[in-house]
């Protein structure tokens, strides 16, 4: 569609202003074609009672299903081949309409849809916590929201009383809570209404798309990613609908796009970065791809150069052709071996590069180099900022551990209509900064007692916490996360004075979801003991550094019990020792 300015429209996310934005993307949608299974694929689905039409093994290579179907592939493969995602997402309204008319509930449904083939509709069972509700994970991409989605996404969670709310997540992106099968699909209905959508957000799927949560509004940045965002997000879901093309991939994937030096979306982190830069022989602006960063229980990884460039117009047609390659060619039988990394070192970039480039139908170029004489450190987005527009503000507000519940959502959407441009951004660090606030306004914006909650100026820690779910909702975590992190940073701040904000992450398990390793000080649940008993414990990271030239942090010890006699002298020691804090002067009472 066109706006009122005649600016065409790319994303899904109508309703934002895409005036100031850079043209967009290029890109036609090729369907892939459908092989014939071979007859030893055909043999292997009889044997295994699969139907081609319906399993997951329609959009695959004929070699990819040979791994798909092999004695040894991983068990979740076997349950992908039962089913395409498409089914799922047309079973939902058919499950929706018998739950509401009493004529089934979660408890009768097959335990591979309930528990896992669900989450290919963004529906993630809490059987654990809370049976028969689901966590339902939404694609926010680059984490933009419309007021208009913000009230949505509050309406949705407002009916489950103390059950219901929501996170802001470490892809920049909305989780709900308290989410049962008598409204998932009507939910659903109305995401994709509302321009959003939770559709391959989990399984093996590409998860939310991050970017810069200063897009179009940072004056350091080389060019807006939000465009691109929307169009990748577009091409893997089709538009929020579901894509069976996509839908099968070998294992989880993350795409980041960093538009500046500050490198928002931690690229190194993400399976595919791409990072933009500036030609120096052409002045092109374009992205230097990186590969391979992740985290899982066994292998933490920084990525590796993809030697490659891409153009502005290259990157959604590079990002589908990757795809492809990954869900053709990448592992199918360790699930640990299964991550982009793996294939990426076992071609080399080369022939990764070559590769893409045979399935886009172009030759790729290498990467570009660009020298920087200064040093860059990543920018704090919270607190108040000029924007690149000249009498413009962005406000960023601190959201302890991203939890929020329904009025949140009403009251952070009257805000941003009130004071800004009808929009917010989330940010990886579980925040939200409201762009486009005039000069005029910022006084009264900073008296709304909205940021009594979520603080403008919040202190030096909790600005830089981060947490992953935790034991409260997730069924593998080891140690209670969200609120131990708050309880702990709030006594942390009240005995210490900092001389620059402190980053630390938690993080519930080794999966790392609230990334340990990125961070100063990063706290990852583990067994431990205390007395001769067994207690909850924290592995303790130090070290993680991001933005321009980052590491990972190291470990620096185990096993150390995690209730707050134990825990929070260590941290305030390693506080002082380490990030030169001081221990407030006695406040002396009068
Ligand atoms: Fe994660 C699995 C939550 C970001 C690595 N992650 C899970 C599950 C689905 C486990 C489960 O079934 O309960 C968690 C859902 C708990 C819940 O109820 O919320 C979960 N992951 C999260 C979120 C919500 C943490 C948060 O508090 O923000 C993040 C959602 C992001 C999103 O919007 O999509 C989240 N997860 C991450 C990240 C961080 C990132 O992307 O920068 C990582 C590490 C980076 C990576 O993936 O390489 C991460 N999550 C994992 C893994 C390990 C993957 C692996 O290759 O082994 C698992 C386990 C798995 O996939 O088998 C996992
Ligand atoms: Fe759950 Fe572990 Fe991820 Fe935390 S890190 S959300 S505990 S899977």
């Amino acid at each position: 569609g066109t706006n009122g300015n005649g600016a065409t429209l790319v994303g899904s996310n109508n309703g934002i202003d895409f005036t100031t934005m850079p043209p967009p993307v290029n890109f036609t949608y090729i369907p892939a074609e459908v092989q014939p299974p071979s007859d030893e694929v055909k043999e292997l689905m009889k044997a295994a009672g699969l139907d081609f039409d319906t399993s997951g093994l329609q959009y695959l290579t004929n070699e990819a299903r040979l791994r798909a179907l092999h004695k040894k592939a991983a068990k979740p493969e076997k349950i992908k081949n039962g089913k395409c995602g498409s089914r799922i997402w047309s079973e939902i309204k058919e499950v929706g309409e018998l739950v509401r008319a009493g004529e089934t509930k979660w408890e009768d449904l097959d335990l591979d849809d309930i528990d896992v083939r669900l989450k290919w509709a963004g529906l993630f069972h809490r059987r654990k916590k809370t049976p028969g509700k689901f966590m339902m994970r939404l694609k926010v991409p680059n984490g933009e929201l419309t007021s208009k989605q913000l009230r949505y996404l509050g309406s949705c969670i407002k009916p489950f009383g103390a059950d219901g709310c929501a996170d802001i997540t470490t892809r920049a992106n909305i989780q709900l809570r308290g989410v049962t099968l008598a409204e998932a699909d009507q939910i659903m209905a109305g995401l994709v209404e509302h321009g959003l959508s939770s559709v391959m957000s989990g399984m093996d799927n590409v998860r939310n798309m991050t970017g810069s949560p200063i897009a179009g509004i940072d004056p350091h940045e080389l060019v807006d990613v939000r465009p691109l965002n929307y169009a990748i997000n577009d091409m893997i879901t089709k538009s929020g609908l579901g894509n069976p093309e996509l839908t099968n991939l070998p294992r989880k994937l993350n795409i980041g796009l960093s538009p500046s030096r500050d490198d928002f979306p931690h690229t190194h982190i993400n399976d595919v970065g791409l990072k933009a830069v500036k030609d120096p022989e052409t002045g092109e602006v374009g992205f230097n791809v990186e590969l391979g960063g992740y985290f899982s229980i066994k292998r933490n990884a920084m990525s590796i150069p993809g030697d490659t460039f891409i153009t502005y117009d290259q990157v959604v047609p590079y990002c589908k052709a990757l795809l492809e390659v990954f869900r053709d060619h990448g592992a199918r039988n360790d699930r640990q071996k299964a991550r982009l990394m793996w294939l990426v070192e076992e071609w080399g970039a080369d022939k990764f590069r070559e590769t893409v480039g045979q399935y886009m139908g172009v030759e790729l170029r290498k990467e570009v180099h660009e020298q920087h004489e200064d040093v860059w450190l990543r920018r704090d987005v919270m607190g108040i900022h000029p924007q690149k527009q000249a009498g413009l503000f962005w406000a960023g507000a601190v959201v302890p551990a991203g939890r929020i519940f329904a009025d949140d959502f009403d009251e952070l959407a009257d805000i941003v209509d009130k004071y800004g441009d009808g929009t917010v951004r989330l940010t990886v660090e579980e925040n939200f900064l409201i762009p486009s606030v005039p000069e005029a306004k910022l006084e009264a914006l900073r008296a709304e007692p909205f940021f009594q909650k979520y603080k403008i100026d919040a202190g030096p820690l909790m600005r830089g916490m981060v947490s992953c779910t935790g034991a409260q909702f997730c069924g593998v975590a080891i140690i209670e996360t969200k609120n131990r992190a708050i309880e702990i940073v709030k006594k942390l701040e009240q005995q210490l004075d900092f001389p620059k904000p402190v980053r630390m992450h938690w993080t519930g398990c080794p999966n790392s979801c609230g990334q340990a390793q990125v961070a100063d000080i990063g706290l990852m649940g583990c067994p431990a003991k205390k007395d001769g008993k067994a207690v909850e414990g924290v592995r303790i990271f130090l070290g993680g550094t991001i933005g321009e030239n980052p590491a990972l942090a190291a470990e620096f010890e185990k096993g150390v019990p995690c209730d707050e006699e134990t825990l929070l002298p260590k941290l305030r020691d390693l506080l002082i020792e380490k990030f030169n804090a001081t221990p407030k002067a006695a406040v002396v009472a009068a």
